[in-house]
């Protein structure tokens, strides 16, 4: 009962370990990934886990939740202030439960659903078939236009009139464009849809005002709080206050049994940080880094998706570089090289989603290092060089050195 982890169990101590150093020693630029804070991390390894809350604050269905019902207020009261909300809900486990709930406090199985296409930049959970959203509700897609590779506002605006459907969502996981919310609101007004802004990707963007708000145009708003928020796993889901009661009622007890009170100490940490004049600044630089790395990634021959980047990723089109070459052994090049990406279909993409003609990449992770400009331009020809020198596996140990050189001036947890 009191022996330590590494004392205990060294096998899986070591197992972490080895993942630290794997953390400390490549680029990571999967742009839903972040390195959280210590802070955050202690406070997500605190006894809070032993405990049982099911219910919400000061209404609990177990006794001796009193401090849970202080974490949990804490954390919904530093999430309102942080974006604004009205109503903040901070028990979902992860993004698609908070979706999940979404969909069950507002619409029926079978009601029609309006969202981007996964192919071309959307989610999961906004009606995959594969996915639950895909069995229970009626999915309509939208995409990108083929010439601009930007989402086209008067085609949605047509498959609203023609599909009436009873909700929009508007948000993805590969889409390197701002989001204009309020165009957004005036087509789900125009056809008396909700619209859901789902801002998994930007919601630290939009915290950090780099990003326009969608809290003041949507009913309702789903944010994990691991990827540009930079806080523990999880999800919270934002709404006007009309909804508030069917939302906490569609977590639980409609989908989730007992809140992880760690994970929301850690989520009450995480907006404190968010609350942060350092963290406005950490946002404009995540944007302005992936500014410079997706011009000099251009400039180097490779064509992006639309054109460039406007937020935190980009996407490389690598039928740029080779018809030949798929995003699953350019990841797998990379990964060589120690710099982690992940394969990413590109719209219109002629290979599978386990293949693909793309590579995703963000620059959250390498700004939590610290890392600005002019190590942005060093990166993109390290990829660059790992790219187009695939034939060479020494061009790819040296990139690796050059990458643990890097690496080694911008350590992730400075003691460790
Ligand atoms: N799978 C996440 C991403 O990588 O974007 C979204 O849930």
């Amino acid at each position: 009962m009191n022996s330590s982890l590494p004392e205990f169990d060294p096998q899986v101590f070591e197992i972490a370990n080895e993942d630290l150093a794997r953390q400390q020693s490549s680029l990571t630029l999967i742009p839903s990934e972040n390195y959280a804070s210590k802070a955050v991390m202690q406070a997500q390894a605190t006894v809070l886990a032993n405990k049982y809350a099911e219910g919400y604050p000061y209404q609990r269905y177990y006794n001796g939740c009193l401090p849970c019902d202080k974490i949990e207020t804490l954390a919904i009261e530093r999430a309102k202030d942080l974006f604004g909300a009205e109503h903040v809900n901070v028990q979902p486990h992860a993004g698609t439960q908070a979706n999940m709930a979404i969909y069950q406090a507002l619409l029926k199985p079978g009601d029609t659903i309006l969202s981007m296409k996964l192919d071309h930049g959307g989610h999961l959970s906004h009606g995959l078939p594969q996915n639950f959203s895909g069995s229970y509700y009626n999915i309509v897609h939208y995409g990108v236009s083929p010439d601009t590779e930007l989402v086209d506002l008067d085609y949605v605006a047509e498959l609203a009139k023609e599909h009436r459907p009873k909700m929009i969502i508007v948000g993805a996981s590969a889409y390197p464009r701002v989001l204009d919310f309020s165009e957004w609101r005036k087509i789900s007004d125009s056809v008396d849809a909700y619209l859901l802004a789902d801002i998994a990707h930007i919601s630290g963007l939009i915290a950090g005002k780099v990003h326009p708000d969608p809290i003041p145009y949507s009913h309702v708003v789903s944010t994990t709080t691991h990827k540009t928020l930079r806080g523990p796993r999880g999800a919270i889901i934002m709404c006007k206050s009309e909804y508030a009661k069917d939302i906490d009622r569609a977590i639980f007890p409609g989908l989730q049994g007992g809140p992880f009170m760690h994970a929301i100490a850690a989520r009450a940490v995480a907006f404190k940080e968010a609350l942060q004049s350092e963290f406005r600044e950490y946002q404009s630089q995540v944007v302005r880094n992936a500014k410079t790395l997706a011009d000099q990634l251009m400039g180097n021959g490779f064509r992006l998706v639309s054109g460039g980047t406007d937020n935190h990723l980009m996407l490389i089109d690598l039928t740029s570089i080779s018809d030949k070459l798929s995003g699953r052994q350019a990841a797998n090049y990379l990964e060589e090289a120690g710099i982690i990406v992940n394969k990413n279909t590109i719209p219109f993409d002629k290979r599978s989603a386990n293949s693909t003609s793309g590579i995703r990449l963000g620059t959250p992770m390498i700004t939590s290092r610290g890392m600005k400009e002019p190590e942005m331009v060093m990166i993109a020809d390290f990829i660059s060089e790992t790219i187009k020198q695939r034939q060479r596996v020494g061009s790819r140990k040296r990139v690796r050195e050059k990458v643990q050189e890097l690496c080694r001036a911008f350590p992730v947890y400075e003691d460790n």
